[in-house]
């Protein structure tokens, strides 16, 4: 059973997998991501959502044009307060991975800026959110100038925990000076399944941006982050495996183009033969990062 194919790039035609991803692969390449399940797989419609879902888990995709509300935060807001109604209302109601694109991520001074205020809408939809239950997640500036909000999302039966990062400071304790409220996502979410469903990392440690324009110290220090990550999960849950490998899908987004070449080589170098990436052209949140990585660790068997 097929959950979710999701496609990148240009926007699909009518036989066209049934997510689409803004954003634009750089790598050249057709691959799709599929999310298997158990059959049988029921589709649906919900208001404004879409999902797919099985006995276990449901995806589902929710996309919310800013124009009809007065201002982004208040889009984001309703975005967010729309999704967590359908989910409590689902079989499926645990939030285990979220993704989020926009466009013009870092415009706007201050507090004003877009990712900033993307983070107060959540914030205040996601109030009473458990932070060990916050869902992993990902916030990445689409490229393709459009005013559509795009959501995404895998939730299950039964509840993920939330992993931090021994490096990094949890997003939800971030200083003021990253925004008048702190962003609300889990570094990782460990399903029952046993499997690692890895936030966006990148080159942070503590809550500060290291390397500013230097992108294999960034690669660097993100893959630090990552293998810390997954010492932590292995540490929790001995079936999440302690190394990247054969059962590892990263997805890695770029700032730049230009720096496919040098990343995909650096990556190349230093990661398994069998663990396999995938490059996106997108906008990371804060204006001095590069890259960021994100992924998907561990087989998972049934819960
Ligand atoms: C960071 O670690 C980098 O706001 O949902 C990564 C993953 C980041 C998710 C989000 C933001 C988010 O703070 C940015």
């Amino acid at each position: 059973g097929v959950l979710a194919v999701v496609g990148f790039g240009d926007p699909p035609s009518p036989t066209d997998p049934a997510i689409h991803n803004p954003l634009q692969r750089v790598d050249g390449g057709d691959l799709v991501e599929v999310w298997r399940g158990d059959a049988p797989i029921e589709c649906g419609q919900d208001g404004d959502i879409r999902y797919a879902c099985n006995d276990d888990y449901l995806f589902g995709v929710l996309t919310v044009d800013e124009r009809v509300h007065g201002d982004f935060r208040t889009a984001v807001e309703a975005a967010y307060r729309q999704l967590l109604a359908f989910q409590q209302r689902s079989q499926l109601p645990h939030l285990l991975r979220l993704w989020n694109y926009f466009a013009d991520i870092t415009d706007g001074e201050g507090d004003r800026q877009r990712y900033r205020q993307f983070c107060v809408g959540r914030v205040q939809a996601l109030a009473a959110f458990p932070a060990r239950s916050l869902p992993a997640a990902t916030a990445i500036g689409r490229l393709d100038r459009s005013d559509t909000l795009m959501l995404y999302w895998l939730s299950a039966r039964q509840p993920g925990i939330g992993i931090e990062n021994p490096r990094q400071l949890s997003a939800s304790r971030y200083p003021r000076q990253y925004g008048p409220v702190a962003p609300r996502f889990s570094r990782a979410t460990l399903t029952a399944a046993g499997q690692l469903l890895i936030s966006g990392t990148a080159s942070i440690v503590g809550h500060a941006s290291h390397h500013h324009g230097q992108v294999s110290a960034q690669l660097s220090e993100t893959l630090t982050n990552i293998r810390a990550l997954l010492a932590e999960a292995h540490r929790q849950d001995p079936r999440v495996p302690a190394e990247l490998g054969g059962s590892s899908l990263l997805k890695v987004y770029l700032r730049h183009r230009a720096d496919l070449p040098m990343v995909s080589d650096w990556l190349a170098a230093r990661l398994p033969a069998d663990c396999r990436c995938l490059f996106l052209h997108g906008e990371i949140c804060r204006d001095d990062l590069l890259i960021e990585i994100e992924g998907v660790h561990g087989h998972g068997s049934a819960p």
